[in-house]
């Protein structure tokens, strides 16, 4: 058994930050095994000793596409120039853009374009990262990018939960054949994944420029065929009835929710789905239309916080970043913010062991020198991250 002290706790385990001051944590078997006073806690000669900093669960990034290749830094140009994301997007730029260069990409050029996207993540305190593909649109390379992410998480101590997107945009050699492509995705590319213990999960991105609900239906019947939890990209850029659909099919989580109509939430409170809030994109689009968080927390959903990060509409690289983001932009609680990256978003993503600090869940924290936890949703750009431990070990 090896005891954690010397540290303050937030361990998410109550209504609030579950706070315990002068707190430890004993862990065994990359498991924690008790949590409580120092002053209470059970003798041990293995000790990681804080120097009073902050003790956290592991933070989770609960939605990224950062597998990609490539940058658009110039189409943001554009934007600033007047642009909309949605003209672009329908100018064959905006996710073909990433698609082209993604495709043109080796498996090992991928892996080094995405590395350091991840150790960012990791510097800050993540211990678990979902990833996305849907940049390469046609199997070998939405295949590619999956095993890319599958290596990133053999590469470094963090947990990856993978997502087949491959109904992201619809790629321009089915551009008068949207069936057959829905049908790929949902007959060809998702068992092939499924098969390969590539994708833990399948989203799709539901909007008029993606894929209709009746799409979305297909593609979410061909993944509970394969036994693999949906999620969705949900109103974002217009309502179409996204989150009620995700209730509907008993989604883990739907994101965005920017347009997400009162009936739709309602439907995932009821259902459990999750609602994921990405401020980053709304902040880089420059949205005026945001999330009713109002509304979802008298609904009682459970709202995740994530980065979104992807080099068009959330080149978002911090996920500490979005803690205050999330609060100034979408009038989050420091509370509400902190469990959004934390246990909600462990909901998002379906796992049980994580997200808190309790017995019996995964021994994955992140240490933070900070006076109060509040800091963390306070400072913009700033990374008071001190270390990690993953499963119990120092990382
Ligand atoms: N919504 C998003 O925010 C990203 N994908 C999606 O469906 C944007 C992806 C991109 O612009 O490359
Ligand atoms: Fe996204």
């Amino acid at each position: 058994m090896r005891l954690l002290t010397g540290f303050h706790l937030a361990t998410m385990a109550d209504e609030g930050l579950g706070i315990i001051e002068d707190g430890a944590v004993a862990v065994e078997g990359g498991r924690i095994a008790w949590v409580g006073r120092a002053a209470d806690a059970p003798a041990c000669r293995d000790v990681i000793r804080g120097e009073g900093e902050w003790l956290l669960p592991g933070l989770i990034d609960c939605h990224t596409h950062l597998v990609f290749a490539g940058d658009r830094a110039a189409e943001f140009e554009q934007r600033l120039a007047g642009a909309s994301y949605e003209e672009i997007a329908r100018a064959g730029g905006g996710i073909l853009s990433t698609m082209r260069a993604t495709r043109a990409a080796s498996e090992e050029q991928l892996l080094a374009e995405s590395l350091p996207r991840l150790d960012g993540l990791l510097a800050e305190g993540v211990t678990t990262v979902e990833i996305k593909s849907g940049y390469g649109l046609e199997e070998e390379a939405e295949l590619r990018q999956l095993r890319v992410a599958r290596r990133l998480g053999q590469l470094r101590a963090v947990s990856v939960v993978t997502t087949l997107l491959s109904a992201h945009a619809l790629p321009p050699e089915y551009a008068d054949r949207r069936a057959d492509y829905v049908r790929l995705v949902a007959e060809s590319i998702l068992p092939r994944a499924a098969a390969q213990g590539l994708a833990d999960q399948v989203d799709v991105f539901a909007d008029r420029i993606a894929f209709t609900n009746q799409e979305t239906a297909e593609i979410f019947a061909a993944a509970r065929r394969h036994g693999l939890p949906v999620k969705l990209h949900a109103d974002q850029l217009s309502d179409q009835g996204g989150a009620a659909l995700a209730a509907a099919w008993g989604a883990l989580s739907a994101d965005h929710l920017e347009r997400a109509a009162p009936e739709g939430l309602a439907a995932m409170a009821r259902a459990g789905t999750v609602a994921v809030l990405l401020p980053a994109a709304a902040f880089t689009l420059r949205e005026t239309t945001l999330p009713a968080v109002t509304r979802m927390r008298a609904l009682g959903l459970r709202m995740a916080v994530a980065t979104d990060m992807n080099p068009g509409s959330a080149p978002a690289r911090s996920l500490l970043l979005m803690l205050p983001l999330a609060c100034s932009l979408f009038g989050l609680t420091v509370a509400e913010a902190l469990r959004g990256i934390t246990r909600h978003a462990a909901a998002a993503l379906g796992l049980h062991d994580r997200g808190m600090i309790a017995p019996g869940l995964r021994a994955d924290f992140a240490r933070f020198r900070i006076r109060r936890p509040a800091e963390l949703c306070y400072w913009l750009g700033h990374n008071p991250c001190t270390g990690r431990v993953v499963a119990g070990e120092p990382a």
